[in-house]
C-alpha cells in the first residue's frame, strides 16, 4: 500500500517517539489541585518562551481564545477581527454564544489588520451604540495563506490598544511559524500583548493542546473560565509531557515546513490552470485557485485522495494545503507529481 500524503492540516501530526517517551514517563498529579508537576513546568516554560507572566494549559486553542474573549469583554459589546479569521469563522460562533458579544469583521488583502481600518471600526461611544470591547489578530494568518505580522505593524495595533483602551488578543495559534518566518525570537511578537493563545497540537505534533498566556491575575481568571467549560483536566501532565517536547525540540524545525510549502508553490505555479503567487507562502500553508474551466476543487481533492495525496477544499475553487514534520520533502515532490499529472490528463 503507497502511503497517504497528508496535507489538509498540520493538525494531523502524530506525537513524535520522543513525546511517547516523555509521556509514559511524566510525573503526574492532580491539576485541579495545581500538583501536576508536569503540566505546571509546561506552563511556566511557556510562558518563559513567549516573554509573560504565566501560562494556562488548555484542551484546545479554540477553548484558549473563547477564555479570552470572555475575560476581555462584556455581553453586548463589539469585537474587532479580521474577516477569514479561526475566532469569527470556526469556534460555532463562540463569541456570541458564550460570551454575548458580536464580531465586527474587517476586509483586508492579507490578513493582516491595519490601524486605520480599526480606527474606523471603533464604536463611538454614545449610549445607543455598542462599545468596542477588544481586537483579536491572527498570527500567522490560517485562511489568508499563512500571512505574517510585522513586529511592526503589532507594534502599531498595540500603540491604537494603549491609546483607546481597547485590549488585543493574538490567535498566535502558529506564532511559533511566524517567529521563523521573520527570523526573530517568539517574544518580540508576543511582547505588549495582554493575552496570547498558541497551539501545541499542530505544527509542533504534540497530541493535544494549547497554551493561553497573560498576566499572573488574567490566567488566574483564565482557569475559572476553564473550569466552567468544563476544561479542569486531572493528570493531564501526561499530556502537557509532549507539549514540553513540543516547545524544547520541535521549534527549530519549522523553516522545513516552509521551505517544502514554498517548494509546492513553485512548482504548483508552472502548472496550466493553476493559480499560486509563490512569493506570498511565507510559511506552512498555501492556496491555491484551479482555474480550468469545468475542474472544481472537490473534484481534483477526489482525485489526488485517490493517489493518496489529501487536501483540503473551502469552496468551489480553492484548496488548502499545510506542510508539517510528517510530510517529508520527497512527500511534497510526489504530491506535486499528482497534480501535475492530473491537471495535465485534464
Ligand atoms: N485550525 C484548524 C481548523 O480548525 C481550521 C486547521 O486545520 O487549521 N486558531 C487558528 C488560527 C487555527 O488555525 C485553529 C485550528 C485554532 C485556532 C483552533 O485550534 P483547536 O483546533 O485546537 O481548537
Amino acid at each position: 500500500m503507497t502511503k497517504t500524503i497528508d496535507l489538509r492540516s498540520d493538525t494531523v501530526t502524530r506525537p513524535t517517539p520522543e513525546m511517547r517517551r516523555a509521556m509514559a514517563d511524566a510525573e503526574v498529579g492532580d491539576d485541579c489541585y495545581l500538583e501536576d508537576p508536569t503540566v505546571n513546568k509546561l506552563q511556566e516554560v511557556a510562558a518563559e518562551k513567549v516573554g509573560m507572566e504565566a501560562a494556562l494549559y488548555v484542551p484546545t486553542g479554540t477553548m484558549g481564545n473563547q477564555i479570552a474573549v470572555k475575560l476581555h469583554t462584556q455581553p453586548s459589546e463589539e469585537v474587532i477581527t479580521e474577516e477569514r479569521g479561526h475566532i469569527f469563522n470556526f469556534e460555532m460562533a463562540g463569541m456570541a454564544a458564550l460570551s454575548g458579544v458580536q464580531a465586527r469583521p474587517l476586509h483586508t488583502a492579507d490578513g493582516i489588520l491595519d490601524v486605520s481600518s480599526i480606527r474606523k471600526a471603533v464604536r463611538p461611544k454614545m449610549f445607543s451604540r455598542s462599545r468596542t470591547g477588544l481586537i483579536t489578530l491572527e498570527n500567522t494568518h490560517n485562511y489568508a495563506g499563512g500571512s505574517v505580522y510585522s513586529i511592526a505593524r503589532s507594534r502599531e495595533i498595540l500603540d491604537f490598544s494603549c491609546e483607546s483602551g481597547i485590549p488585543v488578543h493574538m490567535d498566535g495559534a502558529r506564532i511559533f511559524n511566524a517567529a521563523t518566518a521573520l527570523g526573530c525570537d517568539v517574544k518580540e511578537l508576543t511582547k505588549g500583548f495582554p493575552s496570547v493563545m498558541f497551539c501545541l497540537s499542530k505544527g509542533l505534533c504534540a497530541p493535544v493542546g494549547s497554551v493561553l498566556c497573560g498576566s499572573g491575575d488574567f490566567i488566574d481568571r483564565a482557569r475559572s473560565q476553564r473550569k466552567l467549560l468544563g476544561g479542569g483536566m486531572r493528570q493531564v501532565g501526561i499530556l502537557a509531557a509532549a507539549g514540553l517536547v513540543a516547545l524544547e525540540n520541535m521549534v527549530g524545525r519549522l523553516g522545513e515546513d516552509h521551505a517544502n510549502a514554498r517548494m509546492i508553490a513553485e512548482q504548483l505555479s508552472r502548472i496550466d490552470g493553476i493559480s499560486i503567487d509563490p512569493t506570498k507562502v511565507r510559511t506552512n500553508i498555501l492556496f491555491f485557485e484551479i482555474t480550468r474551466p469545468g475542474l472544481s476543487a472537490p473534484q481534483l481533492i477526489t482525485s489526488l485522495e485517490e493517489r493518496g495525496v489529501l487536501a483540503g477544499s473551502e469552496d468551489s475553487s480553492r484548496i488548502r494545503m499545510l506542510t508539517h514534520h510528517d510530510v517529508s520533502r520527497e512527500d511534497c515532490q510526489a504530491a506535486c507529481r499528482a497534480i501535475c499529472e492530473l491537471m495535465d490528463g485534464g
